[in-house]
C-alpha cells in the first residue's frame, strides 16, 4: 500500500523492498518537499525491520532535473541535499536508484549516492550546473570521478553536456531496454544485494591521471570558458577528488560551490535559465487556443538565409519546397545546402545516410503553384518592401486557405506586408538570425491582425526546429536590430572622437562579446549598414556625425573582409584584422571637418557609451510593448548577438549596474556630446521612472499587467 510521505514523495513495498517514488512534476526538482520527503522515507524504511533494501524511483518521465533552481534565491536549504545523500550512502541496507528518465544535476547526484544504479538504455544523464554559474554541490564532483574516471567526470562537469547513460562505463550496474522493465530489475538487484557488503562510492579510490593532465585540460577548454567563473571552480573540485580523502573533497566542493553561488555570474546565468523558459509564456494565447498542423513548408529564396532556414526544417524531418525563380539560383542554393551537410558528415556529426535523408526532404521548384499545398511558407527574399509585397501577393493567390504566410524580414513593417494579402490574420514575421541553421534565436513578429492560433503554431514550431522563439511587435528592426543600431552608432561616434577600432573592439571582447563591433562589421560587410542608412537618411540627417566614418570607408571601397579592407585591413586569405592607420586618418579628417575634438577615451567610457544607449533603447522597446518582458530582450541579445550569458543579457546587466547609475551616465554623456548626437542620449521615460522609484523591470511589468 502506497504511503505519501509528502505530496511529492511516496513509499511503497514489494515484499521486503521499500520503494521511494518521487512525484514532483514537471521535472522532479529536488525542492524542500522532495528533500524532506526522501529523508523521512529513508529514515522510516531504515528503521522498519520488515524492509531489507530500498529502491528510489520516479513516476514521471524524468528521474530528476536536479535541485530546485527557484529555491536558490530564498536561501532555504533545509534539509541540505548533501545531508540527505549522506543518509542514503551511509544506509546499512542496500539502496538502488531506478533511473527511468533524464537525471540531471542533483538528480544524478542522488543516483550517485545510491549503492547501485539501474537505468533505461538511452536515458540522458548529466551535471549541467556549470550552465547556472555553479558546480555540482551535492557530491557530484567527488563521486562521479570515483565511479567513472577523472577525464569523463571533468568533461561532463565542465561542459555541462549530458551523455547517454550506457556510454558512461562504471556508472550503472544494470541496463534495461524499457521503462516498464526497470522497477522489477531494480527490485531484483536490491534483493540480490541483501546480506552482501554495501558498495559505497565514497569508499572507492580515484584512478590517477598523468602528470600535467589538469593543465592540459585547462588549455583545451580555455576558449569556450573565456570569461566564465564557474568552469575553473569545477576543475578545482574534480582535482580535489584526487588530492583529498572523500570527506575533505566534499568540504572543498562545498566551499567552491558557495564561491560560485555568491558570484554575480551565478545570478545572471540563473536569471537567464528562467528568462529562456519565460519567453515561451505568451499572453496572446492560452492552453485552449488551437494550433494549425505544419506538415509541409515552403521557402521563398534559396540564398544564404533561405537555404539555412530550409535546413532547420529538413533537420526536423519536415519536407520543404524551396522556391527560386531562376533555375541556376535554385541549383546553387541546393548545392550549398548539400555542401553544408557534407561538411557536417566529414566532422562526424551526420552519417552519409542522414545527409541523403535530409536532402531528400528538400524539393526545389521555380513555380509558385507548387506551394499550393504547403501549411507554412517563409519568405526570405531581398530586403525591399516592393519585392516582399510582390511575393506576398503571389502567395495570397496560390496558397491554400489557412496556410501561415511568414516573412523573414529583419527590419520592414510586417503590417504593410500583411496588407498586401487578403488574409492579414495569417501573416506573421519569423526573423531568423544568420547563419539560420546554426543560430538558436527566432524573433516571432506579430502584426496587428496576426491571429492567436498563428502565433501559437509558430511559437511551438520553433521548439520543433530547436529554436528559442521570442514574441515581439512591429517596429523598425523589431527588438534585436533596433537595439543594435545605437550600439553601432556609438561605436562609430567613438571612432570619430579618437578611439581606434582595435581599442573599441578590445573593450567589448573583454566584456565578453565574441568580437567587437568593427570586427563584426567587417565580417558582415560594411555595405549592409550603408544601405540601411541610405534607406533612412531623413531620420539621421540632423546629425552629420552619424556613422560618418563608416560612410567614408564604404565610399572608399573599404567594405570589409570581402574587399580585404574595412575598419581593418586583411592579408590575402587571412581573416585576422590588422589595424590600419588609414582608417584613423579618415576619422581624423572627418572630426576636423565637423569640428569634433579628438581625445583619449577611457575603456569605461567606451563601454558605457556603447552599452548604455542600447539599454536605453531596450527601455523604450519595453514601454512601447514591442517586447513584453525585459527578460525577452535578454534572450534575444544572448542568442542573437552573443551578449555574454554570464552577464544575463543587457537588461539584467543594467540592473546589476543600477538603473539610476545608467541614467546618470546617460545624462552626463548627453551634456558632453556637444553640437551633434545629444538627442541620441535622451533617457527613455521608463528608465527615468524606474531609476526614481527603485522598481525592477519585473516589478514594473507585473504592475503594468495588473493595471
Ligand atoms: C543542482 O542540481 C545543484 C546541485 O548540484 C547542488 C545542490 C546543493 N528547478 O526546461 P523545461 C522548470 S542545480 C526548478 O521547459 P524540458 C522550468 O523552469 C540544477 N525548476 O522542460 C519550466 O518551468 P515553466 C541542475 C525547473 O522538458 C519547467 O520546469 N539541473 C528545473 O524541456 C519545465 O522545464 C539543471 O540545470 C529545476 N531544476 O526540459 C537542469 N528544471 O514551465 C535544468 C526545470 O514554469 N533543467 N524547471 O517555464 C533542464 O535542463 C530542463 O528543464 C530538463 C527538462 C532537461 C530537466
Amino acid at each position: 500500500m502506497s504511503q505519501p510521505m509528502s505530496a511529492a514523495v511516496s513509499t511503497d513495498t514489494q515484499g521486503r523492498i521499500g520503494i521511494i517514488t518521487l512525484h514532483n512534476p514537471p521535472v522532479n526538482a529536488l525542492s524542500k518537499a522532495v528533500r524532506t520527503g526522501v529523508r523521512d522515507a529513508m529514515t522510516h524504511l531504515l528503521q522498519d525491520a520488515a524492509i531489507d533494501a530500498v529502491v528510489i524511483s520516479s513516476d514521471i518521465g524524468l528521474f530528476s532535473g536536479g535541485a530546485d533552481i527557484s529555491e536558490f534565491a530564498t536561501g532555504d536549504v533545509e534539509p541540505p541535499l548533501p545531508d540527505v545523500l549522506e543518509l542514503i550512502e551511509q544506509a546499512d541496507k542496500p539502496v538502488v536508484a531506478a533511473i527511468n528518465g533524464p537525471a540531471f544535476g542533483g538528480g544524478l547526484e542522488l543516483a550517485l549516492a545510491c549503492h547501485y544504479r539501474v537505468a533505461v538504455t538511452g536515458v540522458k544523464v548529466g551535471l549541467p550546473e556549470v550552465h547556472l554559474g555553479i558546480l555540482p554541490g551535492a557530491g557530484g564532483t567527488q563521486r562521479l570521478p570515483r565511479l567513472t574516471n577523472v577525464e569523463t567526470a571533468l568533461n561532463m562537469i565542465v561542459s555541462g553536456q549530458p551523455a547517454a547513460v550506457q556510454s558512461l562505463s562504471g556508472l550503472t550496474d544494470a541496463l534495461v531496454d524499457t521503462p516498464e522493465a526497470l522497477l522489477e530489475t531494480a527490485c531484483n538487484l536490491a534483493q540480490a544485494a541483501v546480506g552482501k557488503p554495501i558498495p559505497r562510492t565514497s569508499d572507492k579510490s580515484v584512478a590517477a591521471v598523468p602528470d600535467g593532465f589538469f593543465e592540459g585540460f585547462r588549455k583545451s577548454v580555455a576558449r569556450q570558458t573565456r570569461g566564465f567563473y564557474a568552469p575553473e571552480r569545477c576543475i578545482r573540485a574534480v582535482e580535489a577528488s584526487l588530492e583529498l580523502p572523500f570527506e575533505q573533497g566534499l568540504e572543498r566542493e562545498g566551499a567552491l560551490f558557495m564561491e560560485c553561488m555568491k558570484s554575480p555570474q551565478a545570478r545572471a546565468q540563473q536569471h537567464f535559465f528562467f528568462a529562456e523558459r519565460a519567453a515561451g509564456h505568451v499572453a496572446d494565447y492560452d492552453r485552449d487556443t488551437p494550433t494549425r498542423p505544419i506538415a509541409r513548408v515552403g521557402i521563398i529564396g534559396a540564398g544564404t538565409m533561405g537555404g539555412g532556414i530550409a535546413m532547420n526544417f529538413a533537420n526536423a524531418g519536415i519536407p520543404v519546397r524551396l522556391l527560386e525563380i531562376k533555375p541556376e539560383a535554385l541549383e546553387k542554393g541546393l548545392a550549398v545546402i548539400r555542401r553544408n551537410y557534407e561538411n557536417s558528415a566529414r566532422k562526424g556529426k551526420l552519417t552519409e545516410a542522414q545527409v541523403e535523408q535530409r536532402m531528400a526532404l528538400l524539393q526545389g521548384t521555380t513555380e509558385y503553384a507548387d506551394l499550393a499545398d504547403v501549411d507554412l511558407v517563409i519568405e526570405a527574399v531581398f530586403e525591399k518592401m516592393a519585392v516582399k509585397k510582390a511575393v506576398f501577393e503571389q502567395l495570397d493567390a496560390v496558397c491554400k486557405p489557412g496556410a501561415i504566410l511568414a516573412t523573414n524580414t529583419s527590419t520592414l513593417d510586417v503590417n504593410e506586408i500583411a496588407r498586401a494579402t487578403s488574409r492579414p490574420g495569417d501573416v506573421i514575421g519569423m526573423h531568423f538570425f544568420s547563419p539560420a541553421n546554426v543560430m538558436k534565436l527566432l524573433e516571432v513578429v506579430k502584426a496587428d491582425d496576426t491571429q492567436p492560433d498563428v502565433i501559437k503554431t509558430v511559437m511551438q514550431l520553433a521548439k520543433t526546429i530547436k529554436k528559442v522563439a521570442v514574441l515581439v511587435g512591429v517596429c523598425f528592426g523589431f527588438v534585436g536590430n533596433r537595439m543594435i543600431e545605437p550600439y553601432s552608432r556609438e561605436a562609430n561616434r567613438l571612432l570619430l572622437e579618437g578611439a581606434s577600432p582595435q581599442d573599441i573592439d578590445r573593450v567589448l571582447y573583454e566584456f565578453g562579446l565574441p568580437m567587437g563591433p568593427f570586427t563584426m562589421g567587417d565580417m558582415a560587410g560594411l555595405d549592409i549598414g550603408y544601405f540601411v542608412r541610405e534607406s533612412r537618411r531623413d531620420a539621421i540627417a540632423h546629425d552629420p556625425s552619424y556613422c560618418v566614418v563608416a560612410d567614408k570607408l564604404v565610399e572608399a571601397g573599404r567594405v570589409g573582409l570581402k574587399a580585404g579592407r574595412g575598419a581593418y585591413r586583411y592579408e590575402e586569405g587571412n581573416r585576422t584584422p590588422i589595424p590600419d592607420p588609414e582608417v584613423l586618418d579618415i576619422a581624423r579628417q572627418e572630426a576636423e571637418r565637423l569640428g569634433v575634438q579628438q581625445r583619449d577615451i577611457s575603456e569605461q567610457e567606451i563601454l558605457e557609451r556603447i552599452l548604455y544607449p542600447l539599454i536605453n533603447e531596450g527601455c523604450k522597446i519595453l514601454e512601447e510593448g514591442i517586447a513584453s518582458k525585459a527578460s525577452d530582450i535578454d534572450v534575444i541579445y544572448v542568442y542573437g548577438y552573443g551578449f555574454p550569458i554570464y552577464r544575463g543579457g543587457p537588461m539584467h546587466y543594467a540592473e546589476t549596474i543600477g538603473l539610476d547609475n545608467i541614467l546618470t551616465a546617460l545624462k552626463g554623456y548627453q551634456k558632453q556630446l556637444g553640437q551633434y548626437g545629444q538627442d541620441w542620449f535622451t533617457p527613455a521615460p521608463l528608465l527615468e521612472n524606474l531609476a526614481a522609484s527603485g522598481q525592477t523591470f519585473a516589478q514594473w511589468a507585473k504592475q503594468r499587467s495588473q493595471s
